[in-house]
Formats: structure tokens, C-alpha cells, sequence
């Protein structure tokens, strides 16, 4: 197996490695950013002269595909790239403009990156480290279904601040709307599916953020998602199973593989397994990638949590203490405008998980 295979863990990580070098990291104290850090150490050394401009297609075991005039190469990096991963658990990921040598008609040998004018980044499985999922793209699709995998609210909020800490816009899909109606909709689940879903909606038409409900199986608002990527970077991200190779395959006339009917569980079967930049026939860019389950927040410090969530932070100026947290404090405005039904219950929830934070499933750093 290619020794380069630790370019990328990929998603579902090599836990003996990570560990291996969690411990070797253990020490390392650096809290500064990231804009400060890597791509601006690794000032290039290297002469433009012998180096082509291309831009990251997909990362996997065999290497970096790299993709300049029309030409696809499987390249590697270059030493002095290697060493920026002490906090990163990739220096480079699918979207990434790079500078690179080309050694034959199909390989080549990447030299230097270029900086980023966007980036969706995550604490990665250890813990510890960041983990980019995807570069230089204008907008996240934070994708998310209902029913078959249900709606997961908070997980939406991580992304939501990921998103706009990273300069690009988020945007929520919705998909399998078709499972709240039909066959099979009276349902206890999905019953409890509709209600959720309606308070969703309630709790974040005040976040000006875009929301849009589709469907693979009848098509539902599928040109509208198709105008809202043309001319841009998209992201498709969330959990896996929700349907983003499925819209994807639907929107761009595509084969990507996509989840079998027949599922013994409903859990845990990745089945895209690497990032994936797509162009479109109509311009643009769109970014397949593997479902995630956890999104812990890398660099987010709490007091910009609040700034996310709107009511919350208008009503906090009543707070008896300044340094309030809204979670238990005495004289909290925030606690008593949930109980009067000011602020949305399914929002200080989610407020409050990011501000406890502490659980596998939803870290946060
Ligand atoms: N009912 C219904 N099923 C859908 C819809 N979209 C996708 N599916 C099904 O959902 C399953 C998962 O779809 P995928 O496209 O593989 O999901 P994914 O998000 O790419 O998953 P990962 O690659 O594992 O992250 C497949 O069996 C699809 O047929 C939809 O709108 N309605
Ligand atoms: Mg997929
Ligand atoms: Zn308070």
C-alpha cells in the first residue's frame, strides 16, 4: 500500500495511527489561528517557473488528484508541506488551488498552496486536531433529511457557524420531503417527524438563513437547488445517508455511488468514502463528501457562540451578571424569555449543547 496513505485519514480515521500521534502532539500548546499558521509559514521557497497551477479534485490512499488545463495528475507532496501537520490533520483539501511540479503525463508533485479565500473545517475524530473538508468554495450546503436519517437540529447550528467563520454562506437542504407525505406519513415516527420539522422551521426563518426542502424521489424544488449552484463552489455536507451523492447525482446527471434500498441498519455505512470536486456544465463547482457524524467546532471560542444566535445575545443585555452563561445563572433574561416563550426552546437548546458541549457525539473545542 502506498506509503502516502496518511495524507488523509479520510473521515473514519486510522485510530492507532491517530492516537500514535495524538500522544506526540500531546504537548503542543500553540492555540494561535489558523490564518496565522500553516499556509502563511509555508511562503514558498519554490521558483513559479517549473510549477503549473492546479486545484485539489479528491485526496485518497493513492495520493492527490490534481486537476490543470484539462489534465488530471496523481500527485504527492513535497517535504516541507508535510511538516505543517503537527495541529492539522490535513494541510491540503478538495478545493485547494496548489502549485505543483509535473514529473510525467500523469504525475506530478505538489510544491505550495495557495492561500484560501474560504475553508469548512472541524475538529477531526481525536480531537485534537483540525481537519479541513473542503477549500475556496462559496457556499455549504448543510444537507439533512428527514425520517431516514432524522432531522438533527443541532448538528445544523455547528455547521451554520463553521460555515460563516469560514467565509462561505450556509444554506439548509432539506431532503426526503416526500417521506412526511404518503405511504406509511401516519406513522409515530414520522408523525414526530413533521412536528420537529415544523418547529425547525419556525425556530430558523429568523436566521436569515436559506432554507430549501427537497426530494430525489419526486423532484421537489430540484431546479431551484440546480439555480442556486450554478455559477458557484458548493459544498454538499451532513450526515451520511441523508442523500447528498443522490442530489447530486439527480441535479448533475451523474453516477456516484449512493446507499443500496435495502439496509440492515440505518446507521453507519459510509458510503461516499473520499471528497470529491465536481465541475458543472453550466459553471460552477460542487463538492461531494463522506457523511460525518459528530461536528466539533475547531477555533470557535464560546463567547462567539452567542453572536450566532440572535434573540438570545438581544436578550442577554438584561442578565443580572455580565460573565452570565444563560445556562443556571440567577437573574438570567435569557432563561426567563424562553419560559415566557420569547426565544425559541429548539434554539436554546442548541445554544445551550454548544455552550456545555463535552459529549462524544457533539464536541466542542
Ligand atoms: N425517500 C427518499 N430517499 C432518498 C432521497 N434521497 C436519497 N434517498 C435515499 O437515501 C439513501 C442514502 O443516499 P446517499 O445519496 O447515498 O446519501 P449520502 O448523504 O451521500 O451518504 P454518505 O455518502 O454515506 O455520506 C439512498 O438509499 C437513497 O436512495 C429522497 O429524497 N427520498
Ligand atoms: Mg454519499
Ligand atoms: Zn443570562
Amino acid at each position: 500500500m502506498n506509503r502516502h496513505i496518511d495524507y488523509e485519514e479520510e473521515y473514519h480515521g486510522n485510530d492507532k495511527k491517530a492516537s500514535r500521534k495524538e500522544r506526540r502532539i500531546a504537548s503542543n500548546t500553540d492555540r494561535s489561528k489558523f490564518k496565522k499558521t500553516d499556509l502563511k509559514k509555508v511562503k514558498s521557497t519554490v521558483s513559479n517557473s517549473s510549477s503549473s497551477r492546479g486545484r485539489v479534485l479528491s485526496i485518497t490512499g493513492e495520493g492527490i488528484l490534481i486537476s490543470s488545463n484539462d489534465q488530471t495528475y496523481l500527485c504527492s507532496i513535497r517535504g516541507h508541506l508535510k511538516k505543517e501537520r503537527t495541529r492539522n490533520k490535513n494541510i491540503l483539501a478538495v478545493g485547494d488551488f496548489v502549485y505543483f511540479q509535473i514529473l510525467n503525463s500523469e504525475q506530478g508533485q505538489i510544491l505550495d498552496v495557495e492561500d484560501r479565500k474560504s475553508i469548512l473545517e472541524r475538529v477531526d475524530v481525536s480531537g485534537r486536531k483540525r481537519q479541513l473538508l473542503a477549500a475556496n468554495i462559496d457556499q455549504v450546503f448543510i444537507t439533512t433529511s428527514l425520517v431516514k436519517p432524522p432531522l438533527k437540529p443541532f448538528l445544523i447550528d455547528r455547521y451554520i457557524i463553521a460555515a460563516r467563520k469560514g467565509n462561505m454562506e450556509p444554506i439548509i437542504v432539506v431532503n426526503k420531503i416526500d417521506l412526511l407525505k404518503g405511504k406509511g406519513s401516519r406513522s409515530k415516527e414520522v408523525l414526530e417527524q413533521k412536528k420537529l420539522y415544523k418547529s425547525f422551521l419556525h425556530a430558523y426563518k429568523h436566521m436569515g438563513i436559506q432554507i430549501i426542502a427537497v426530494s430525489c424521489e419526486t423532484n421537489e424544488n430540484m431546479d431551484l437547488l440546480e439555480d442556486m449552484m450554478i455559477n458557484k463552489a458548493s459544498v454538499f455536507s451532513g450526515q451520511s445517508g441523508v442523500g447528498k451523492s443522490s442530489l447530486i447525482n439527480l441535479i448533475l446527471d451523474l453516477n456516484l455511488p449512493v446507499k443500496k434500498i435495502i439496509e440492515r441498519t440505518r446507521k453507519g455505512a459510509h458510503t461516499t468514502t473520499a471528497a470529491t470536486l465536481i465541475p458543472l456544465k453550466k459553471g460552477g463547482f460542487c463538492i461531494d463528501t463522506p457523511g460525518i457524524k459528530s461536528f466539533g467546532l475547531w477555533d470557535v471560542k464560546k463567547e462567539d457562540i452567542i453572536g450566532h444566535f440572535i434573540e438570545i445575545q438581544e436578550s442577554s443585555k438584561d442578565c443580572k451578571f455580565q460573565n452570565c452563561k444563560h445556562i443556571h445563572e440567577p437573574g438570567c433574561a435569557v432563561l426567563l424569555a424562553v419560559k415566557e416563550g420569547k426565544i425559541d426552546p429548539l434554539l436554546y437548546e442548541s445554544y445551550a449543547t454548544l455552550i456545555e458541549g463535552g459529549t462524544d457525539e457533539f464536541t466542542y473545542y
